[in-house]
């Protein structure tokens, strides 16, 4: 896949806003995010939306986010994330569906996010 996630720390605290770095590469170029959230995701989506806007890709909406785990999980079950976009590109408009399986919350949700970037990259493949 050609956008990859190369490092991400997300920084999840009580009474202070959430932090989220992020490095991700893309046609041999390295982009870094940096920023704050209402939530460890929301920091991680700041920092991504500075790194589609410096790589030029469109910036989908979200518009769901549901997350489960299995019946009977424990606090280790893995999580799944299931994230639909909305995707605004050139006049068109598209949704579409992501879904990450990770052990830790905000992986899963991270995986979901890449996942969409590369189908957006494949859909308008510039
Ligand atoms: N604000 C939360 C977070 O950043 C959720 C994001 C609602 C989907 O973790």
């Amino acid at each position: 896949l050609p956008f990859k996630l190369l490092h991400c720390s997300v920084n999840s605290t009580y009474g202070f806003k959430s932090l989220a770095v992020v490095r991700c590469c893309y046609l041999g170029q390295t982009q870094e995010g940096y920023a704050k959230g209402d939530g460890g995701y929301d920091a991680f989506m700041n920092a991504m939306k500075d790194i589609l806007t410096a790589f030029q890709l469109p910036i989908p909406q979200l518009i769901d986010y549901i997350v489960t785990i299995p019946p009977g999980g424990k606090t280790d079950a893995l999580v799944q994330t299931i994230i639909t976009w909305q995707v605004q590109h050139n006049g068109d408009s598209k949704m579409l569906t992501t879904r990450g399986v990770d052990s830790d919350q905000i992986m899963a949700a991270i995986e979901a996010t890449i996942k969409m970037v590369n189908l957006t990259i494949q859909h308008y493949e510039r």
